[in-house]
């Protein structure tokens, strides 16, 4: 269908609200590209952009929300077995589904494409995908049922990230139980609130941040498909996590037991000046703090017993009830806060009548998960080992790169290894990786583990 964009009341909207460069802009390109542009103008709702470049204008003036943090409380072992065996008769009854947020490209890692194509484990150099693929097709095995994947994108992965999974025969699963959605996109602005010109012509935008896969469940209809397939739980997770424990039924146990509308793994930050959000209090509710928003004497903060004060690290993988997100989203234009961020953009401007590459400082606007936290009345914050479920891998180097992924996982499968009791001595600095089709935990490891003659790197286990 063709139809018709409303121009002249596009231009007026533009003068409007302070964007004449735009109309400029339409002067200098084709016409091919004006019409280009002038439909992707006519989707911006203005009004809402304007509140988003007056809320940072109101950060650079007014002294910042005094808010008073507290620590939150915390779940933590032991459990009973109950809780456990709860969770299980959730995923035996089919009534969680699995939503991965994988939206942006793999700048930061140093990769072109998507995150998630990213070869991190450490013999089979397997994809964060490919891994997380098995594990729900281990989880499939153990509890005799059929998992709905739901995995969002952004408008720049989509293509590949559909294309990675196509060439990969989905990795074993089948391709009707893996579903794609498109996070939104929202127009990011220069520091003096006027839109930007991509590169492409169109209006520089940025995805709307993980917070915006809330609505983007309800665009999408899989928030519909989720109801239709009785799904009540929706296990989230991010992609840049190679160690998170897909579904985990004591989580699930947990999460419900304490009819919660949503939950959070957390686990112990020991070191003060790790970049993580933290789980607590703020103003009496449950939310996650970032580490932007405690000063250096919080951040340092020690209990008497020598601990830190803030120490329950955001390891973003939460439980999410579909009623919940249902009824965030049955408003029209929901959306969780925005939060600006100044960033580099790769953009054009006019310089003497002619369209040429340029870099600005842009506002770019996103919403964060966690954000929902604060709108439940009922939440569950449950500490989990950091050595067995979070390694992320977000930086080339250092830190949160894909060596201490890597370091992160072959200890884990060693202490397996050791567990087991079926060896006397592990060769040092044995490299080894452990299928999730082979084994999802220490208890199924030891069950199969039949020890061959002698051990040595690699070590591979798994089909
Ligand atoms: C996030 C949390 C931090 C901590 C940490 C745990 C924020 C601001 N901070 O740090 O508190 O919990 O994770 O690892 O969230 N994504 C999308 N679409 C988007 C943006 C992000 O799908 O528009 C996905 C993306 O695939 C990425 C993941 O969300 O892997 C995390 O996003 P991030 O890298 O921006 O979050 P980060 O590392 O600042």
């Amino acid at each position: 269908m063709n139809v018709e964009i409303p121009e002249k009341e596009i231009r007026e909207k533009l003068s409007l609200f302070g964007q004449d460069h735009i109309l400029k802009y339409l002067e200098i390109i084709s016409p091919d590209e004006q019409k280009a542009l002038l439909k992707d103008v006519s989707e911006i709702d203005f009004e809402q952009l304007l509140a988003r470049y007056q809320s940072y204008l109101r950060t650079l003036t007014a002294p910042p929300e005094k808010k008073v943090f507290d620590a939150a409380d915390i779940l933590a072992p032991p459990f009973s077995t109950s809780v456990y065996s709860r969770g299980e008769d959730y995923l035996r009854r089919g009534s969680v589904g699995i939503f991965l947020v994988a939206g942006g490209q793999g700048t930061r890692l140093g990769v072109k494409g998507p995150k998630g194509c990213y070869p991190v484990s450490p013999v089979r150099q397997k994809s964060l995908f490919q891994l997380f693929a098995e594990s729900i097709r281990a989880l499939q095995r153990r509890y005799e049922t059929r998992f709905s994947w739901y995995i969002m994108t952004s408008r720049e992965n989509h293509e590949d990230t559909c294309g990675f999974f196509r060439r990969n025969n989905f990795f074993g699963l089948s391709s009707d139980q893996i579903r794609f959605i498109v996070q939104r996109e929202i127009p990011s602005l220069d520091r003096d609130g006027k839109l930007i010109l991509s590169p492409e012509k169109l209006v520089f935008k940025n995805p709307d941040g993980h917070g915006g896969s809330i609505r983007a469940l309800r665009e999408s209809g899989a928030l519909e498909d989720m109801r239709q397939k009785g799904i009540e739980e929706i296990f989230y997770f991010q992609v840049d996590n190679p160690l998170a424990k897909i579904a985990d039924p004591l989580f699930i146990g947990a999460h419900v037991e304490h009819h919660a509308e949503m939950s959070t793994k957390v686990v112990k930050k020991t070191d003060p000046s790790e970049k993580v959000g933290i789980i607590g209090k703020i103003n009496g509710r449950l939310g996650c703090i970032e580490y932007s928003e405690l000063t250096p004497e919080e951040i340092q903060g020690r209990k008497a017993d020598g601990t830190l004060r803030f120490s329950s690290a955001n390891s973003a993988i939460h439980l999410i009830r579909r009623s919940f997100v249902e009824t965030l989203t049955s408003t029209n234009n929901f959306s969780l806060p925005y939060h600006s961020a100044l960033k580099d953009i790769e953009c054009l401007t006019e310089k003497e009548g002619l369209l040429v590459p340029d870099i600005v400082k842009g506002l770019k606007f996103e919403m964060f998960i966690f954000d929902a936290l604060g709108f439940t009345k009922n939440s569950v914050a449950m500490e989990v080992s950091r050595e067995e479920e979070f390694s992320p891998v977000k930086n080339r180097a250092g830190v949160d790169s894909p060596e201490t992924a890597q370091h992160a996982m072959i200890n884990l499968y060693t202490r397996w290894l050791k567990e087991s009791g079926k060896i006397s001595q592990i060769p040092a600095g044995l490299i080894m990786e452990v299928s999730p089709l082979y084994a999802l935990d220490a208890a199924e490891f030891r069950e199969k583990f039949n020890p061959p003659s002698s051990l040595s790197s690699p070590l591979y286990l798994g089909p």
